[in-house]
This record gives structure tokens, sequence and C-alpha cells, in this order.
């Protein structure tokens, strides 16, 4: 019988008890199996598991298919070839849960079969089968919201009013996945940083943060080496930890109960300063 490590880990703590817990990001890109093949690409991913693990994280994120702005769709057998091995190998050997970024209901179904611990959908469970896959998993969810879809939506992202919509659209998301029977205590929203925002739509979002957690279970937020860092920093993806750091205080300040980073010793410290002082409230 298999154990499966489901988020949030302690029993009876709820998703922000102790604080903002770090989700450590695991990508699995195309390169990383087509050299050394399988073998070698699944000891690097769970070699860089372990060392998140060491370094505090809570849960690890792996995902096969590239979200990043312009990045190209994924098949479900590619992005299944992709993730399942290395989920099912973190899952033995990592003791701490382990989450899936996908929105395809066959790789929802399948990673949930061989033991992931979270969900997390950068598109709402919004694709078919997507929902329902979720649903019968019984495992909790990240509901994130994008305007677009990857290839396009840094073009020209608009909104009337970036809050509220992101706001109404995560609402009626918690809503169809309370009627598609995934309880609210399994939920958690994050506005999409980076996900068809200009830099003031992310800059909204973040200050605002704090109107978000009431919506569902608690707030997961991805602001980690983000363009939004860059461009206030004029900052390469690789000198971008510091702004990292920072954002990330800033939603955990406004109970964030989950930040996703790549950094994850440095965001653990960070946030135990902001813990530290939460507590005196
Ligand atoms: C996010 C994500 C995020 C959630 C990515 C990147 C892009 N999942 N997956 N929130 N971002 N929930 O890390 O730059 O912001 S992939």
């Amino acid at each position: 019988m298999r154990s499966v490590k489901v988020f949030p880990p302690l029993a009876g703590e709820g998703w922000s008890g102790g604080g903002c817990k770090v989700m450590g990001v695991l990508n699995i890109t195309p390169d990383s199996f087509s050299d050394g093949g399988h073998y070698l690409a699944l000891e690097t991913a769970l070699r860089r598991a372990e060392t998140m693990l060491a370094e505090g994280a809570a849960i690890i994120d792996v995902g096969g298919e590239s979200t990043r702005p312009g990045a190209l769709p994924v098949s479900a057998q590619e992005e299944l070839d992709r993730v399942l091995p290395v989920v099912e190998r973190l899952v033995r050997e990592i003791p701490i849960p382990i989450s899936v970024d996908t929105s395809k209901p066959e790789v929802i179904r399948e990673a949930a079969r061989i033991g992931a611990g979270m969900i997390n959908d950068v598109r709402a469970l919004c694709l078919p089968g997507a929902l329902e896959a979720a649903a019968a998993s019984g495992l909790p969810v990240c509901l994130m919201h994008m305007q677009g879809n990857p290839s396009t939506m840094q073009k020209e992202p608009y909104y009337a009013d970036v809050l509220a919509e992101v706001r109404a659209f995560l609402i009626e998301r918690v809503g169809a996945c309370e009627r598609a029977g995934i309880s609210r205590e399994q939920i958690l929203v994050d506005p999409g940083f980076g996900f068809g925002k200009t830099l003031d739509h992310n800059l909204i979002l973040l200050r605002h943060l704090k109107h978000f957690t009431g919506l569902a279970a608690g707030v997961m937020v991805g602001l980690s080496r983000k363009s939004i860092i860059g461009l206030l920093l004029d900052a390469p993806i690789d000198k971008r930890m510091a702004g990292s750091l920072a954002a990330a205080v800033i939603a955990a300040w406004q109970g964030a109960c989950i930040v996703r980073v790549h950094d994850v010793r440095e965001t653990v410290q960070a946030l135990r300063i902001c813990a530290a002082v939460r507590a005196m409230d």
C-alpha cells in the first residue's frame, strides 16, 4: 500500500498554519531527456529534488509543459513520458508531497494513480475532462488565472479592472470545482503572475493579494525570477534572486500560504523572518 503524501502535510495544521510554505520548482524540459536518456534525466531530477528538500521545501512541483510566454503546446503522450517517470521516482524517494504542474486530464489521472500529492493547473482545470479527473483524484488543486494562452498571452494583455476580473474568474472556478465535488479545503487560488499581465497588472495584483485569501482554502503565488522582477531591476534571469525574495515576502506578508520558487534555501530564510513578525499579531 502506497502512502500518499498530500499537501498540507501536517494534519490539522491547515494551509496557512505555521506560515507560508515553499514549493520548489522542478522543470522537466524536453532536452533533459535527449542526450543522456531517461536514466540521466531521472538522476538529475532526483538530485535536484533532494537538494530542495534539504533546503527546506515543503512540496515539489514537477512540470513537463513549458508555459513560459511564447511556449508551444505539448502532446499528452509527450507530457506523460516526461513527467510520470520523474513523479514515480520522487514519490518513492522524497518524503514530501509531489505536486504535478499540468492541465491535461490524462496526466492528472496518471499522476494521481502513481502517488502525486497535488495538482497545480495554470489553466484552472478548464480543459475538457480536467475538472472531472481532478475531482476523481481526491487531491488538492491549485487554480491559476491566465488571460489567453502561453503562445500569445503577453502580446497585449488588457483588463478594465484586473483585480475584479481575476477575482471573478477564480470565484467562478472555485464554484465549478465545488460543484464537481472538490471541497473548498482542497482548493488553492493563484492570480497567475506573468500570465497575460503587464507589469502594472502584476503590481496591482501583488499589492492587493490579500483580496484573494478568502476565495478558497489559501493563496499560492509564483513570482520567482519572473519578468516582473526582471523589468523592475533591469536584470537577466540569473540576477533576480533578491528581487524574487522581496516579492515572496510581500506575498507571504499578505497571507499567501505557498510560494513557488527556484531558490529554495534563500526563500525559506526570508519567509522565516516574515513568519516571526506575523506571529506577533
Ligand atoms: C506558475 C505556475 C505560477 C502556479 C508556472 C514560471 C512559469 N503555477 N507555473 N503559479 N508559473 N500555480 O515559473 O516562470 O505563477 S511556470
